[in-house]
């Protein structure tokens, strides 16, 4: 609770471009929560660095990302959108979160054994401790909810444990958070391994729909996705391909599952497929002109980093000092 509404945090990283499954599991759902919560949704930069990145791109990227969540429909009058690098408050209350956070759970994080893996030349702290910077971003206002992706589950309950474990030694400081993960959409497959979740990270272009690709693309990524045996549209646990796909057109579409299995009854799968592209295809595209008219607008998005960045020390500040106060850190001589 923030001044007496309800708050919530979440964010992405700007280390790519974004892909339906960020924009399905998370975002689509953070524009339905602007009037019943007081809601922070941050760039998270300081996040990115756990992998190396291009200091002109990583610019780029967050700006992009920033102009993308007002594209998609982010007032930022009513949400404060802000890069995380603009808030001091992150890093500060980060340090003091990783005395109260031990190895062993760090080291039981999917997500890190998933990305030291896959950077086996770079397993550096920062990324062993992404769940304790995270806690931070959520914990710093107080959120009642985190609206995230269901691969995101495991890093909120992490949060609450820590938050817990300060609460049982100082009292009442943070709010316990809870996950808002919607049913359909939280995780959105692979279009080329329908085991695996869409990434940002996945070297196969072909495998994600990226937010600003065009219609051709689009149909064209669909049209390879990789489906399984049979031809029937029905959404089963055995046919992961064809089950996202009918996830993804319900969705775009707003139709359910199963009237999107009688949509396509004795239809093949060459068809359906070009149905789903065509509907994320007219799903995206008033996201993307948005996008390209505001990408244009200097002004107005300098003007949004600055006022928002503000409002945003300005509450997690006011954890902060809660925070240090509790500790026992000395006051500032003012
Ligand atoms: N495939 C997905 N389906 C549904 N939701 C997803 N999210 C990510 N992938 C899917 C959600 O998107 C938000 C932003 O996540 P992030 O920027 O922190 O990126 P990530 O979780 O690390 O996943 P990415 O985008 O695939 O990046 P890489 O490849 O670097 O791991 C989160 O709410 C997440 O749940």
């Amino acid at each position: 609770m923030l001044n007496g509404k309800k708050s919530l945090f979440s964010g992405m990283q700007a280390t790519g471009t974004l892909h339906l499954g960020n924009y399905l599991g998370a975002l689509k759902n953070w524009v339905e929560l602007e009037d019943d919560y007081e809601t922070f949704y941050c760039v998270v930069d300081l996040h990115s660095i756990t992998v190396r990145q291009d200091p002109a791109e990583l610019r780029r990227k967050a700006r992009a990302l920033l102009t993308l969540y007002i594209a998609a429909g982010l007032n930022p009058e009513k949400n404060c959108i802000y890069y995380q690098s603009h808030v001091p408050a992150h890093a500060e209350l980060n340090w003091i979160l990783n005395c109260f956070t031990y190895m062993g759970e760090l080291s039981r994080m999917t997500q890190y054994k998933d990305k030291a893996s896959k950077n086996e030349d770079n397993i550096n702290a920062g990324l062993f401790t992404y769940p304790v910077l995270m806690a931070a971003d959520i914990l710093l206002f107080q959120s009642d909810i985190v609206p995230v992706g269901d691969d995101q589950k495991q890093h909120i309950e992490i949060t609450r444990d820590i938050a817990q474990r300060f609460n049982s030694v100082y009292g009442e400081v943070f709010t316990i958070p809870e996950p808002y993960i919607k049913r359909t959409g939280a995780r959105i497959m692979s279009l080329q391994e329908p085991t695996k979740k869409m990434s940002k990270s996945d070297d196969n272009e072909n495998a994600s729909i990226f937010l600003l690709d065009n219609t051709d693309t689009i149909i064209r990524k669909f049209k390879r996705a990789v489906t399984d045996s049979g031809s029937e549209i029905i959404h089963s646990n055995d046919k992961p391909g064809i089950s996202n796909l009918i996830e993804i057109y319900g969705i775009a579409t707003g139709k359910s599952i199963d009237e999107t299995m009688k949509e396509f009854e004795g239809k093949g799968y060459g068809e359906f497929k070009i149905a789903v592209g065509e509907s994320v295809a007219s799903m995206l595209k008033p996201i993307q002109d948005k996008y390209e008219e505001l990408s244009k607008d200097k002004t107005y998005i300098d003007g949004v980093i600055k006022s928002n960045a503000e409002k945003a020390s300005y509450f997690a500040n006011k954890t902060l000092r809660k925070v240090q106060k509790k500790i026992g850190f000395p006051e500032k001589i003012k």
